[in-house]
């Protein structure tokens, strides 16, 4: 069997953005039937049922939900689909890593949600190091004034698996430190 990461890079790209991929299908809310996916999963893979319950329990970001038979990627969606979270109230700050390269039009338009349903913030800039150093390139960690935003009227979400989702950060609560992580 490939390794776990192989079979976990497959789930999320069947369960957020390519269903038909595995000829799966999934309900408006994200959820798809686990033992159909699992059947997927064997037969592509050679991955049994058991390998996949570790793949979901192990997983180093939590990205899967499994709930009763059913399974859902717990946030990263680019097809519409809605997880019926519930708002939630941020923290103070929250963070963002992104290329510095990106910066000029970040600062100029927000961060905005491009392929994904949401804009995705870190609680933590070692989680926003994390997410920027990704990509090729300099990364630099942007501060989102996230509590002001709500105090604002901007609707805050956190995913199932602790990631801060939002529709847009307008530039004005956006700052950055000239200290850069390079990957
Ligand atoms: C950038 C991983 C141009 C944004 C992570 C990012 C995350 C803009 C890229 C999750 C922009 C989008 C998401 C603008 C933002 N103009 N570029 N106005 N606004 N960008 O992958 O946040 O491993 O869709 O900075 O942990 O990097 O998949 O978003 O660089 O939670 O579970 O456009 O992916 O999770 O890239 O990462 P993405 P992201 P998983």
């Amino acid at each position: 069997m490939p390794s776990d990461t192989t079979v976990s890079k497959f789930m999320s790209l069947v369960l957020r953005h390519e269903p038909q991929q595995a000829g799966l299908q999934l309900d408006e809310n994200g959820w798809t039937d686990f033992e159909i996916l699992c059947a997927v999963l064997e037969k592509r893979f050679g991955a049994s049922r058991k390998d996949v319950l570790r793949i979901v329990a192990e997983n180093p970001k939590k990205r899967f939900t499994l709930e009763g038979s059913r399974i859902r990627a717990a946030q990263g969606h680019s097809i519409e689909v809605d997880l019926k979270l519930t708002p939630a109230q941020p923290p103070e700050t929250l963070y963002h890593g992104t290329k510095t390269s990106l910066l000029g039009i970040i600062l100029t338009e927000g961060l905005t949600r491009q392929s994904r349903q949401h804009v995705h913030l870190s609680p933590d800039i070692e989680t926003a190091a994390i997410v920027g150093n990704r990509r090729k390139g300099e990364t630099t960690i942007l501060k989102i004034a996230a509590q002001r935003m709500a105090f604002e009227g901007m609707v805050f979400y956190l995913s199932e698996n602790g990631v801060w989702l939002v529709d847009h950060v307008p530039p004005q609560y956006l700052s950055y430190e000239n200290e850069t992580v390079t990957s």
